[in-house]
């Protein structure tokens, strides 16, 4: 089965569209190697990779929502914590594996809390970046979740 197959068919906002996924592994004497492949292992085709670093003790990322946006999101190296929440559930998924990826669907809020020291977090994202398909406020999420139910 293609990853795809997992995330499609799923239309309602709902944080159950949120999966984690098991990449592939190929170790050896040498060390690992995880590959991804675009609508096969994510399930969309990638436009953008952008990553996450440096991030001081205590400090938290994201904090909003998007339109449209598909994202995987890997612990690369270290771990953090990644809440979801589609505006009435909230569910938390600890990353702390570079071969597992979160699957974060369209309308979804999201943040990212607990990195830890060195954590480096690789985001796979199905679109470039857009600044207007953000939600910013949570309330604007909110309201857009009522509306579109
Ligand atoms: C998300 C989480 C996990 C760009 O110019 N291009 C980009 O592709 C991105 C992602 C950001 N930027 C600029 C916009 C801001 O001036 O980088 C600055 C920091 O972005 P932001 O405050 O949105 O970063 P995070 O860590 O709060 O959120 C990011 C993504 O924006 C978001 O899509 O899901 O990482």
């Amino acid at each position: 089965m293609v990853r795809s197959e997992l995330v499609t068919g799923v239309s309602a906002i709902s944080i159950n569209n949120c999966k984690l996924l098991d990449f592939s592994r190929f170790s050896d004497a040498r060390g690992a190697l995880t590959p991804i492949e675009g609508g096969t292992d994510a399930p969309f085709d990638i436009k953008r990779i952008y990553y996450i670093y440096d991030v001081p003790n205590g400090a938290s990322r994201a904090g909003h929502g998007h339109r449209e946006l598909q994202q995987v999101l890997i612990a690369i190296n270290g771990s953090f914590d990644v809440h979801v929440d589609d505006g009435s559930e909230r569910k938390v998924f600890h990353l702390d594996r570079p071969h597992l990826g979160l699957y974060v669907a369209p309308m979804i809020w999201r943040e990212i809390h607990l990195f830890s020291l060195g954590a480096v977090c690789v985001s796979l994202a199905s679109a470039h970046y857009d600044e207007s398909d953000y939600f910013r406020r949570y309330e604007d999420f909110q309201n857009a979740v009522g509306e579109s139910s």
